[in-house]
């Protein structure tokens, strides 16, 4: 195929945005497609919806030069990168509707010749099977050029970006990019090649797919056996994070911190696509999961615990929603179901929540009568007892004399 010029990115998020953006400040045309017309037209001003440092300077500048461009129709390109979600079922499967309703927009633009990225987080074979997909729309092409159809080169390159430092590892971090041919590998190492400093290693797409959710699964497990650890510790009365911290001066001892549990869209997620993969071989992978999807119970019942002092009309302040430090980003937020859970088990108390990296709630506390949104300051003021959910710079550095004769439920080990 000749050298790509134009990319089209198919979902406009966390990820899909700012690969976009940074394709199109290194030289590439980029157009951005999503079905939000508002998140589009924000785009189009050159304006960001969503927190993430450094993104709005990149997104303005691209916009304001001509390089990046959204739309919610898609165009034809030389490449398409999907970076579309890929939620799981209500059985634990992945739900890959996104990916096929990003396939069918695209499938009247192919002509033959064209580069397809899969970026979403992945089940093992869902880059096979968007190809089939592909083909299943468009049979007059072909992924070999059997019967001299023209080809489509297909393949899966993972995002390893975390949250917060986004606009970094895009550029710094090795990626793995797996084709569904060594043709398809080799075109997207040279597509990533144009921004990604780090190595680009090559392999094919099923353990490219693989290679994501154990890098999240690996991560799990080790938050997992940090969740333990507190509920452990609380039990035998020793503090956990003073633990830690020591065996943590061991060489070859690396513990995670314990939290509320976990969130956010890739860890709580991915796991989960090892499991429905090897259902009866994911014992391991299947209890890391139950055991941080089992912390906000405790969190709550460690709350209930100090209320009892308090009075059955307490007020409680929850500090942070986001599902960890600094960022807007509420999806999945074990913060989040568990003011909604306290707020439903004890219909008595005001819960005063904190967030100050949003403006309104989420939809899962709205049409919750004992639960308001308030500032920092008066939600610690008004409260009996202090519950912190999120170790966000803003709590991190609040004057501790605030906390003075209050009882203090504090997840993160920030106030210790
Ligand atoms: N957490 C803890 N204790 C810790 C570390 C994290 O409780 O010691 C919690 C956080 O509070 C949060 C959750 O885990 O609720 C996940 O946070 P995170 O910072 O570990 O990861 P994410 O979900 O923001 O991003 C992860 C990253 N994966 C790995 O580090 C292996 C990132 O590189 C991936 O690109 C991203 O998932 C993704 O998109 O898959």
């Amino acid at each position: 195929m000749n050298s790509i010029e134009k990319v089209a990115v198919i979902g406009l998020g966390y990820i899909g945005l700012p690969t976009a953006a940074i394709l199109a400040t290194n030289g590439l045309k980029v157009v951005g497609v999503d079905i939000k017309q508002d998140n589009v037209d924000a785009i189009n001003r050159g304006e960001v919806p969503f927190v993430e440092p450094d993104l709005n300077i990149h997104v303005a500048g691209a916009v304001s030069v001509g390089s990046l461009s959204a739309t919610t129709m898609t165009p034809a390109a030389d490449a398409f990168i999907l970076a579309v979600p890929t939620p799981f079922n209500a059985d634990k499967t992945a739900d890959l509707s996104y990916i096929e309703a990003a396939a069918r927009g695209l499938a009247p633009q192919l002509k033959g010749g064209e580069l397809i990225i899969l970026e979403s987080t992945s089940p093992p074979g869902t880059t096979q099977h968007l190809a089939d997909y592909l083909l299943g729309l468009r049979p007059d092409l072909s992924l070999d050029g059997v019967n001299g159809k023209p080809i489509l080169h297909v393949a899966h390159c993972p995002e390893r970006v975390l949250p917060g430092r986004v606009m970094i590892e895009l550029v710094t971090n090795d990626r793995i990019v797996g084709g569904i041919t060594d043709e398809a590998t080799e075109l997207a190492r040279q597509l990533y090649h144009v921004f990604c400093q780090g190595d680009i290693h090559l392999t094919d797409a099923a353990t490219a797919e693989m290679a994501k959710l154990v890098e999240n699964a690996y991560r799990d497990v080790n938050i997992a056996f940090a969740n333990e650890l507190s509920i452990i510790s609380d039990k035998v009365g020793i503090d956990v994070w003073e633990l830690i911290e020591l065996a943590n001066h061991h060489p070859r001892v690396n513990i995670l911190q314990p939290g509320p549990g976990v969130g956010g869209h890739c860890i709580a997620v991915d796991p989960w696509f090892i499991v429905s993969a090897a259902p009866d071989e994911s014992n391991l992978i299947r209890q890391a999961r139950e055991t941080n999807d089992g912390k906000p119970a405790w969190v709550i019942d460690q709350v209930k615990r100090v209320l009892k002092d308090a009075g059955s009309n307490a007020k409680v302040a929850a500090l942070g929603l986001a599902f960890k430090a600094n960022i807007d980003d509420l999806r999945e937020s074990p913060a989040v179901e568990i003011v909604r859970q306290l707020s439903q088990d004890l219909s008595e108390c005001l819960v005063l929540v904190a967030e100050p990296h949003v403006s309104v709630l989420p939809r899962a506390l709205t049409s919750l009568a004992n639960v308001e949104l308030v500032e920092t300051e008066r939600a610690v003021r008004e409260a009996d007892v202090v519950l912190l959910l999120v170790d966000h710079n803003e709590f991190k550095e609040m004057d501790r004399s605030a906390l003075e004769g209050k009882s203090v439920v504090d997840t993160r080990g920030i106030w210790r």
